[in-house]
């Protein structure tokens, strides 16, 4: 059998096993719904051919999914929290059945390396997991009334139907992180996912799908494939859909953050970073340089916790650009399906120009390509990983281009990188190496990074689910996944109750006639 027809039945054994048509439906109410709206064609950005096709939600049945989704939530919110934690379970169970497979739609459809892909399905995993162990905590404080024979406490209730709209780059984990939590809380869910990324959004609702059926679940994992006019305009002004979480852009989050606003909804916001590494002197610079191939080059970029800027002590500024040149030299580029891969494409032609224009205003804005900074030349959207000499304040420097560029500074003293590092409208990651404890606990202090998320040690990307994750400023302030972030899935109430014969008023107030 030649290569090509070997990976090509792979793939359709890939296909089979997660329900994947040639042509599929993009809306589901709980069955797939005969929709006629435009087809998409998915694209592996690999090789650039067609691997299936969507036919995107059209605005009716857009209606259909929300008003189903809302009949869902009236049913799955009378369910015991411990009990919606049980179909989490089943689907965490569905979800390892179908890893292989689901990792590997991941990357063909989005293009990160197979190691990644199958990473983000264990993410899925972990998330479930995590949310099945919450769904028997989700405590309420009790108070001591000030009225005697008072009792005064706060109970958490199901919210309602969420929008989650999600991004290519993480095609799978970041429904995983809302839904698996918007479940165990009780609410609906209504996805719309990237047009990048139709088919592996397909898969995930086939899998949650089989889950709810078994367990006589009422349909809360709803699906609308569609674009702004069909599906994510009317989702976000929809008065049904309480919060709506979407992860993408900054320019995307305040167009969606206005609208929700105005009806005065709840939006979760998890939008661009532009994340930057700090290294002192003293690092262990075997780790800096593990971390930085990692945070800046893994998913080609794509991560919005990618490592964009690094901040050099001037001490080893010169020894750690030498050997960042020389490792990013040997990264292995090409097929991400390969395992010896460390990096795959882009998602896409725009992608790929996005980042050529950046390079080019770089330079005109007196950056310096220290490696890098073309495309290659095969099929499929690949570029090299790129390393640029930056100046303080070039205002490129200060946007988020989802691609490969580093930008590199140098500093003398630790209050001159955090400023630097803090100049920037985004505040998702951020990270300090060092050996020095004070110069670590400086980076991490209320005058340190601004970010919501700041480590020592470890690189910008590749969080872990138990902590909340999300940033501040432009990224958008919302919390998702571990911690407390399930809050914002459920309605706070605060009940007073009184037992006595007498009623007492709060501060003291007399009012008898
Ligand atoms: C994203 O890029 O939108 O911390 C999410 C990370 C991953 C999630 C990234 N766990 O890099």
């Amino acid at each position: 059998m030649s290569e090509a027809t070997a990976s090509h039945s792979s793939t359709q054994q890939i296909l089979d096993e997660l329900g994947i048509a040639s042509e599929n439906s993009g809306a589901f109410d709980g069955t797939w719904i005969d929709t006629q709206g435009e087809l998409v064609h998915s694209v592996n950005p690999t090789t650039g051919e067609v691997i299936a096709s969507v036919r995107q939600a059209t605005a009716e049945d857009y209606e259909q999914v929300a008003a189903a989704s809302s009949q869902a939530f009236r049913e799955w919110r009378t369910w015991p929290a411990p009990k919606r934690g049980e179909v989490v379970r089943l689907l965490a169970e569905e979800l390892r059945k179908h890893k292989a497979a689901l990792s590997a739609l991941v990357t063909l459809e989005m293009g990160k390396v197979l190691n990644e892909g199958e990473g983000e399905v264990q993410e899925m995993i972990d998330m479930a997991d995590l949310a099945v162990g919450m769904s028997r905590q989700l405590y309420g404080l009790s108070m001591h009334s000030e009225r005697p024979q008072h009792r005064m406490y706060e109970q958490w209730h199901p919210l309602g139907p969420v929008g989650i709209i999600t991004a290519f780059n993480f095609p799978v984990a970041v429904w995983a992180w809302n839904s698996t939590v918007a479940a165990i809380c009780g609410d609906s869910m209504i996805w719309k996912p990237s047009s990048q990324t139709p088919l592996t959004a397909v898969a995930v609702t086939n899998i949650a799908a089989r889950v709810l059926e078994r367990e006589n679940a009422p349909a809360i994992f709803n699906l609308a494939v569609g674009d702004r006019h069909a599906v994510g305009g009317p989702l976000v002004a929809d008065h049904r859909v309480p919060l709506i979480s979407a992860t993408g852009s900054v320019t995307m989050g305040r167009k969606i953050g206005t609208v929700v606003a105005e009806r005065l909804g709840n939006s979760l916001l998890e939008l661009g970073g532009n994340n930057g590494i700090v290294v002192t002197d003293d690092a262990d610079l075997d780790l800096v340089l593990r971390a930085v191939l990692f945070a800046a080059v893994g998913t080609a970029g794509q991560r919005c916790t990618t490592t964009r800027r690094l901040f050099l002590q001037k001490g080893i500024a010169e020894e750690m650009k030498g050997r960042l040149i020389q490792a990013y030299g040997s990264v292995r580029i090409g097929d991400p399906m390969d395992p010896s891969t460390l990096m795959g494409p882009l998602v896409n032609q725009g992608a790929v120009d996005d980042m050529m224009n950046a390079i080019e205003v770089a330079k005109e804005q007196g950056g310096e390509v220290l490696y890098g900074g073309g495309k290659i030349d095969r099929p499929g959207f690949f570029v090299e990983p790129t390393l640029v000499a930056a100046k303080a304040h070039m205002p490129i420097t200060c946007e988020e281009t989802f691609a490969p560029i580093l930008y590199i500074f140098e500093f003398e003293d630790l209050d001159e990188a955090i400023e630097l590092h803090n100049s920037v409208p985004q505040g998702l990651s951020s990270a300090i190496f060092t050996l020095n404890m004070r110069s670590a606990e400086r980076f991490l202090a209320a005058t340190g990074s601004d970010c919501g998320i700041a480590n020592v040690n470890i690189g910008t990307s590749g969080a872990e689910i138990g902590g909340a994750f999300g940033g501040e400023k432009e990224t958008g302030g919302g919390r998702e996944a571990g911690s407390d972030s399930w809050k914002i899935y459920m309605r706070r109430q605060t009940c007073t109750l009184n037992w006595g014969t007498e009623l007492p008023l709060a501060q003291g107030v007399e009012f008898d006639i």
